[in-house]
């Protein structure tokens, strides 16, 4: 856990309370648990009275545009800089760069900075903080957080946690899941969340490229390691065949990380200007990904973490991969 002592969630809720204007904000390329946890948390605020800016650096990908009132979520382009500013939250942001610097410019007047999050890693930047690597999902802090603090939940609250706990364990799969991230689901649909639509539209509905892309990870996946890593790269000219939007690729990781013999998977995608974004998967506890990560200085979680390189792509996937199988052969 962390050296430094997080602030108590009732203090965090009493900050909230305080404020008359709030932003919430999360990272680049938000996937589910971003959203979720914004949103859980925006609305509520906004039930609250409270004058609520929920902006995105990079804003909504198209998989999880269905989430309700996600047209609330603004992007940094499409306003100036917030004035008269109480309070700016950040939910599931490992890092303040992670925020974006279009982010962090609109919300540089924000008189107290609450950073909610559930990486290990985090450096718990902000005035309160609450960082707990515990938590499957930034998701399940915010809902902890109103439901401790009497905040409204109301039935798009519920969807937007839901999504972002479901999508962070992996549909409750991952050795992140705890006892009470299942209570939490069944208080969701005791309140009267329809989980099974929920569920069609974030992991049973998917545009025709997104199988493309899937055909092109069991075309071109590679193994090492006596098949114990798995890897695949994923090139602008994939990305460009199969004309791969944001969130396509939310999840691809997995069809490396189900083959028996794997205990290491990973994704290589080729970014503008010669930049690789590395995403890892570990399924064995003593193997840490977000360790071999670090080594890049990247970060995250320790059974799923990422970097950024810059390079040649394979000169990159190379160095990553050599390093990771250190790790791999050395715990058997
Ligand atoms: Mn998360």
């Amino acid at each position: 856990m962390n050296l430094k002592t997080n602030t108590r969630l009732a203090d965090i809720a009493s900050c909230l309370a305080g404020a008359k204007k709030v932003a919430v904000v999360s990272h680049l390329r938000p996937d589910a648990d971003a959203i979720g946890s914004l949103m859980g948390l925006a609305l509520s605020l906004e039930r609250l009275g409270k004058i609520v800016i929920p902006v995105l650096e990079d804003g909504v990908p198209e998989n999880l545009a269905f989430l309700p009132r996600s047209e609330f979520i603004r992007r940094p382009a499409d306003m100036g800089i917030v004035d008269d500013l109480d309070v700016a939250v950040s939910v599931d942001t490992a890092s303040k760069e992670r925020i974006g610097t279009g982010c962090l410019a609109a919300l540089a007047e924000a008189r107290t900075w609450i950073n909610v999050d559930h990486h290990g890693t985090n450096p718990c930047y902000g005035d309160l903080f609450y960082i707990d690597s515990r938590q499957p999902a930034a998701g399940q802090i915010i809902y902890e957080l109103l439901q401790e603090s009497g905040m409204p939940i109301d039935d798009a609250i519920r969807q937007h946690l839901y999504a972002a706990i479901s999508t962070d364990t992996g549909s409750f799969q991952y050795s992140s899941t705890n006892p009470r991230t299942l209570r939490i689901v069944g208080e969701l649909m005791d309140a009267g969340l329809d989980h099974a639509e929920l569920c069609r539209l974030l992991y049973q509905t998917f545009p025709k490229r997104r199988l493309q892309l899937q055909r092109a990870v069991l075309n071109e996946m590679t193994f090492r390691a006596d098949d114990r890593i798995a890897s695949w790269i994923l090139t602008h000219e994939t990305l460009k065949a199969s004309d791969v939007q944001p969130g396509d690729t939310e999840g691809l990781i997995d069809i490396l990380r189900c083959v028996d013999t794997v205990i290491a998977a990973v994704i290589f995608e080729e970014m503008p200007e010669g930049r690789v974004r590395v995403s890892a998967r570990s399924k064995d506890l003593r193997l840490n990904v977000a360790n071999v990560c670090a080594l890049f200085e990247g970060g995250g979680h320790a059974m799923a973490a990422g970097a950024r390189l810059r390079g040649p792509t394979d000169e990159v996937a190379e160095r990553f991969l050599q390093a990771l199988e250190n790790e791999v052969r050395r715990i058997a």
